[in-house]
């Protein structure tokens, strides 16, 4: 009687033009399947039967379907999460409950999502629909991310965008759109259409303003520097390289050539060899040098990570193609000197991020490692030993750090 009640209240809003769902009247039900393609469904019954509503996005409260659902279906695509609470709250983990369902299109019944003190089924809410698992739970296209120097205040010669002493990340959402995450879990975006760059690198101050600055490669192979303001956003950008399309990894270094400028970028070719193109002052590029003769086309990654050996001198981070780590000794004058293994099992990285002193101890070359879902520091002991320090959860594969 109860739920013949509820049907009625339904019918009768949906035909004063008051709901933005739409309602399939429960005699012609064929269960979850009615569920049309790219919507999402909720359902009177946990079986399927009943009324349906449809929605095609996120919904923070759900009007006459308050508290109504007792089984849903997502054939959106999209990552789904369903809350007892309006708004996508979910502040209280006794009387609160939220089910996350992934992308999958499966029919859910709602009932077993009970406990003591709360359920789900004949008690949602709300829900939202996202691209990636963290923001259906968060809300923000962004990852949601700590510093792990935050309030320790370290100097930081890279991987300070904003100049307060906390490393900081840059972050690419999977629409394409460039977010400043200044470490304490917030982020603001400072940009949109970024999904056009392969190359994504920071490395401290290019241009001698005082702001670290980002390098990009586009689709057609130019290299773009795009200069902090210091302060977390960006300037307007300027083309520094064309015909960069067959280099395989790009690296910025901060000064590696010993002449005081900090714009040296490395990179490698197909034909086994390293180039060095030094920074001049206003962070553009120098003709190319050559710094290695054979066998880097098969590093896989290259990473300018600092002075990672302490010896006054920045150094260069790569990984072969069986995910072997190498340290590559800085010269100070441009070259590196006799490599040193430093790790093993890299392969699995879709990602290795270098940002100096991460964890605000003094020491640089520590290094993120980023494989969907996760991202893994690892913190540098100062002479290139380095040890799993922490980890986050719930990174997109189709995202971007840096
Ligand atoms: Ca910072
Ligand atoms: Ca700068
Ligand atoms: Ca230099
Ligand atoms: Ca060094």
């Amino acid at each position: 009687m109860k739920r013949v009640f509820r049907r009625a209240v339904v019918a009768g809003l949906s035909a004063l033009g008051l709901l933005t769902a739409t309602v399939s009247p429960a005699q012609a039900a064929t269960g979850y399947d009615r569920c049309p393609a790219g919507r999402f469904c909720l359902f009177d019954n946990a079986d399927g039967t009943g009324a349906m509503a449809t929605y095609s996005g996120s919904m923070a409260t759900l009007g006459a379907y308050d508290n109504w659902a007792a089984g849903m279906r997502n054939r959106t695509g999209l990552h789904a999460c369903v809350y007892s609470q309006p708004n996508h709250a979910y502040t209280d983990s006794v009387h609160h409950v939220v089910l996350q369902t992934g992308t999958s299109s499966e029919a859910v019944d709602l009932t077993p999502y009970q406990d003591a003190n709360s359920r789900l089924a004949n008690n949602v809410s709300s829900f939202r629909l996202a691209r990636t698992s963290h923001e259906c739970m968060s809300g923000a296209a962004y990852m949601v991310w700590y510093s792990p120097s935050w309030g320790r205040q370290g100097v930081q010669p890279l991987g300070d965008f904003n100049r307060d002493g906390a490393t900081d990340l840059l972050f690419r959402t999977v629409a394409g759109a460039l977010y400043f995450q200044r470490g304490d879990g917030t982020a603001t975006r400072i940009g949109v259409g970024w999904n056009s760059m392969n190359v994504l690198q920071r490395h401290g101050d290019r241009d001698g303003d005082g702001a670290e600055d980002i390098v990009t490669r586009d689709g057609n192979g130019v290299l773009w520097m795009y200069p902090g303001n210091g302060m977390g956003g960006l300037k307007p950008r300027v083309q520094i390289g064309v015909g960069w399309s067959t280099l395989r990894n790009i690296t910025t270094m901060g000064d590696f050539n010993g002449d005081g400028r900090r714009g040296d970028v490395v990179t490698n070719d197909s034909s086994g060899r390293l180039w060095l193109f030094a920074g001049r002052a206003n962070g553009t590029l120098e003709p190319r040098k050559q710094i290695g003769s054979s066998g880097w086309q098969g590093m896989t990654a290259l990473v300018g990570a600092g002075d990672v050996n302490s010896d006054g001198k920045n150094d260069l981070v790569a990984r072969d193609g069986s995910g072997n780590l190498w340290l590559y000794p800085g010269k100070g004058t441009g070259g590196v000197g006799a490599r040193k293994q430093i790790g093993s099992g890299w392969k699995r990285f879709e990602r290795i991020i270098g940002l100096g002193d991460v964890n605000g101890d003094g020491r640089y070359g520590d290094l993120y490692g980023k494989d969907a879902p996760l991202l893994t520091l690892y913190r540098n002991n100062g002479w290139g030993s380095l040890a799993e320090e922490g980890l986050d959860y719930d990174w997109d594969d189709r995202e971007t750090a840096f």
